[in-house]
């Protein structure tokens, strides 16, 4: 009997020690695997964002500011997303190009910089193992069909050199504006279509009316009640500002809403100030977001990575470092943003 005990014991204690060795070596390789690596390509389920293992899936982004501007461009370079991944958290990247603006891409500004910029943007985010959204910024230009011809130009472009990528996500119109969903709908079927060309896969996310805010002024949800149809892997934009006033009075509803009707929803840009980009930023309501979004699973993406000397911006004005911030780099919305990143990993 006490024999029988003792071998008992033994066996167990042979296979704990056996378990402990296997699980070891594992949980170093896990630790050591890049968001891409772990998730892979990214799809839609009925509302949802999830891996490649079907599991939800949430990006937790930071934006670029303009890469036409030499407050934007210098952030994009390794160190930096570098940063953002291993020390705050961050899984994704977001590459916001300009349009109309001054020195955008239908504006005079020089084309092949702009796409130099975005290749080197995406080809550190893919070294990094970062996702990286593909942002055609329009904004002053209100209806993206005002530059359609330009838009599926390039984006058979991106979409050509990037079909093998699993981490590229495209962004087709930022912040539709002073248009209707009729309009978007119909730029974006146009788009989509070029896109799906070259690319079956990718997700696309389409802004939506009025500064994407999934539609008209107030309590409208036309985008919810009119999807695209025959595409999968589609996406639509939600954008808020934290200390914009009908944006928290309208857009919980508008986005509770939307999920309802099964509207897959990407919030690719966010910030923590005024829709100005300035003045007081609410760590409050910014708070109260990430927490409402984080149980809706939607992907947030926070504007933006910059030093330039207003409220939204990440970077401390008079930080001078294009990565690797300490704390005094950072600006107050920086600091808040990296700490509840930080909080989620
Ligand atoms: C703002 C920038 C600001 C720049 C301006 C250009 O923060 O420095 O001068 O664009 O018009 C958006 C837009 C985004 C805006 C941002 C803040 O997508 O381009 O950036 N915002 O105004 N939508 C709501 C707010």
């Amino acid at each position: 009997m006490e024999n029988r005990k003792q071998t008992v014991c033994f066996r167990a204690v042979l296979f704990c020690l056996i378990a402990m060795f296997l699980w070891q070596p594992c949980k170093v390789t896990a630790k050591k695997q890049t968001p891409a690596a772990a998730h892979g390509r990214l799809a839609v389920k009925g509302a949802d964002l999830v891996d490649a293992k079907g599991r939800k899936f949430q990006l937790r982004g930071v934006s670029t500011h303009g890469i036409n501007w030499d407050v934007g461009y210098p952030y994009i370079n390794k160190e930096a997303f570098q940063t953002l991944r291993d020390d705050w958290g961050a899984n994704a990247v977001r590459l916001a190009m300009y349009t109309s603006e001054y020195n955008g891409y239908c504006s005079g500004g020089n084309q092949r910089e702009l796409k130099n910029q975005i290749a080197k943007g995406v080809q550190y985010a893919t070294e990094l193992g970062m996702y990286v959204i593909i942002d055609w910024h329009i904004l002053s230009d209100g209806n993206p069909n005002t530059h359609i011809k330009e838009a599926k130009q390039f984006f058979a472009e991106m979409s050509r050199t990037y079909r093998k990528q699993k981490n590229v996500i495209y962004e087709i119109c930022n912040e539709p504006n002073g248009c209707d969903w009729k309009n978007i709908k119909s730029y974006a079927n146009q788009v989509i279509k070029t896109i799906r060309k070259n690319d079956k896969k990718a997700i696309i996310v389409v802004g939506t009316p009025t500064w994407s805010q999934l539609g008209l002024d107030g309590t409208h949800n036309e985008v919810a009640d009119s999807p695209i149809k025959g595409y999968r892997n589609i996406m639509y934009a939600l954008h808020f500002y934290a200390n914009e006033w009908s944006h928290n009075a309208y857009l919980p509803a508008k986005l509770t809403y939307a999920r309802k009707k099964g509207l897959p929803v990407m919030v690719t840009e966010f910030g923590m100030s005024d829709a100005s980009g300035n003045g007081r930023i609410s760590t409050a309501n910014t708070g109260k977001w990430l927490k409402r979004l984080d149980q809706a699973n939607v992907s947030y993406f926070c504007w933006s990575l910059t030093n330039k000397n207003e409220s939204s911006a990440l970077l401390a004005p008079g930080s001078r470092k294009t990565g690797n911030w300490k704390q005094k780099d950072l600006s107050k919305a920086g600091r808040y943003i990296r700490k509840e990143y930080r909080r989620r990993r």
